[in-house]
């Protein structure tokens, strides 16, 4: 059997057994795709089964999550943690509220992040967990009350060393902050068992930010090794939540113009570009729960909201994906490229689906997948950690600067990994080597487990 097949083979095992998991089906070939010509030079590796282990989480759990809302009526949730691999450290990656979210989705977030804590660098194995609890429209205390709840569960299961959640879509401060003192109470320890944190209680200053910020890092060292920059760029991003407000800040600090934002509701474009009141308008646009994007065109005349669009029918050089997976699709991807795209950055995780991906290569625009460009994110978690561990902290410059290292490093591990399988530029299947391929190491290393 050859090397493809034999990946074939397992990718039509992996769906046979997980059923109806098409989020996590569409991750797991995305990368596992990419290793044939990896896995040709390690038999080893296929005959120790790694693609068959690193597939299966170690383990998932799933609970339920009883509330009480504001009306004194009983409402259930369900919670999850998917546990999927600590070879190379605890396992880390963030916890996701949302009504739509399934185990599927949790699954191919957990895989993703495998790829992705390695790339960084950092010790920390891949993780998700999260609920389909609805944040929008709940009061402060409805929120509260789930949180507890939820940790009451969860509380068993995670720890410092074991697994260290932080927040996803819908989870931000104010929800780490519940958990924490849930955590804190019952199992009666003040530990970094949580990343996100207030910064007076254990927070790392530039976590908010690096997200956002490790992505346009990348993107720096994209345009750099084109002999291109950021300056005076036209940039179009997606989103209006955590990931977007740090993309748009570091963006607009280094000279592109940011001339869209979006939300479920539609899109904002803003010809003239977002600046510095603009960006900061978008944490109060989030703070007020409601999930949409329109209300920004009312609040800066000479913008406009286009209901019901995404972003990606604008002209701009860069497309940035900063929301949900799947938002930008095979007709976007055509859109963009006969409007004179030049670079592609995924920053939400799987933000593009494959036939995106496919016309990106084949249109020779260089594409940064959210595994490398988004990592930004859970290494200034794993900073966090560090500082946890010392019982210190640090200062912004100081977290800044390795953030931006780490993000330079991992593009440069991209690229070399790719070339060194004979597919130079191409930052997908790099970022698939270099991040499987040090968990892959790690796995053998420690045998049948
Ligand atoms: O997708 C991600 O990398 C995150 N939501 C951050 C995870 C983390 O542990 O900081």
């Amino acid at each position: 059997m050859s090397t493809k097949e034999y990946v074939d083979k397992v990718i039509a095992e992996v769906k046979a057994k997980t059923a109806g998991e098409t989020e996590f089906h569409q991750a797991m070939e995305e990368v596992l795709n990419t290793l044939v010509p990896y896995l040709d030079k390690h038999p080893e590796m296929i005959k120790a089964k790694i693609l068959e282990r690193i597939t299966e989480p170690e383990r998932t759990v799933m609970f339920r999550v009883p509330w009480v809302d504001d009306k004194g009526e009983v409402q259930v949730n369900r919670g999850y943690r998917v546990e999927f691999n600590s070879a190379i450290g605890p396992y880390k990656g963030g916890l996701r509220f949302a009504k739509q979210v399934t185990l599927g989705t949790l699954k191919f977030l957990g895989f993703e992040q495998i790829f992705k804590n390695s790339l960084t660098s950092l010790p920390m194995g891949g993780g998700k967990g999260g609920s389909d609890f609805d944040p929008v429209g709940k009061s402060d205390a409805e929120v509260m009350r789930f949180c507890q709840s939820f940790m009451t569960e969860l509380c068993k299961y995670i720890g410092p060393n074991t697994d260290v959640p932080a927040g996803d879509l819908g989870v931000g401060g104010r929800e780490i902050g519940y958990m924490f003192g849930q955590y804190k109470r019952i199992r009666n320890e003040f530990t970094g068992v949580l990343t996100g944190k207030g910064h007076e209680w254990g927070g790392s200053l530039i976590r908010p930010e690096a997200t956002g910020y490790g992505a346009v890092y990348f993107l720096c060292e994209m345009l750099k090794a084109k002999g291109d920059s950021i300056k005076g760029k036209t940039i179009a991003i997606s989103g209006f939540g955590n990931v977007s407000w740090g993309t748009a800040k570091k963006a607009v600090e280094l000279g592109a113009k940011v001339v869209t934002i979006s939300g479920p509701d539609g899109y904002i474009y803003d010809p003239e570009g977002l600046n510095e009141e603009k960006v900061a308008y978008l944490l109060e646009l989030r703070g007020s729960g409601k999930n949409i994007a329109s209300p920004y065109a009312e609040k800066f005349p000479g913008s406009k909201f286009i209901a019901g669009k995404k972003p990606w029918e604008v002209k701009c050089d860069i497309a940035m994906t900063c929301a949900l997976q799947n938002e930008l699709k095979g007709e976007d991807a055509k859109a963009l490229i006969a409007n004179g795209v030049k670079y592609v950055v995924e920053v939400s995780n799987m933000g593009c689906n494959a036939e995106a991906i496919e016309l990106f290569h084949k249109a020779n625009i260089p594409f940064a997948p959210g595994k490398a460009a988004n990592a930004g994110g859970v290494a200034t978690s794993g900073l966090e950690m560090a500082q946890n561990g010392e019982h210190l902290y640090w200062t912004a410059e100081e977290v800044d600067r390795q953030l931006h290292n780490i993000m330079i490093n991992i593009h440069d591990a991209c690229l070399s990994a790719a070339k060194e399988v004979g597919q130079e530029g191409n930052y997908q299947v790099g970022a698939n080597i270099a991040g499987f391929r040090k968990v892959a190491k790690a796995m053998m290393d420690q045998g049948i487990v």
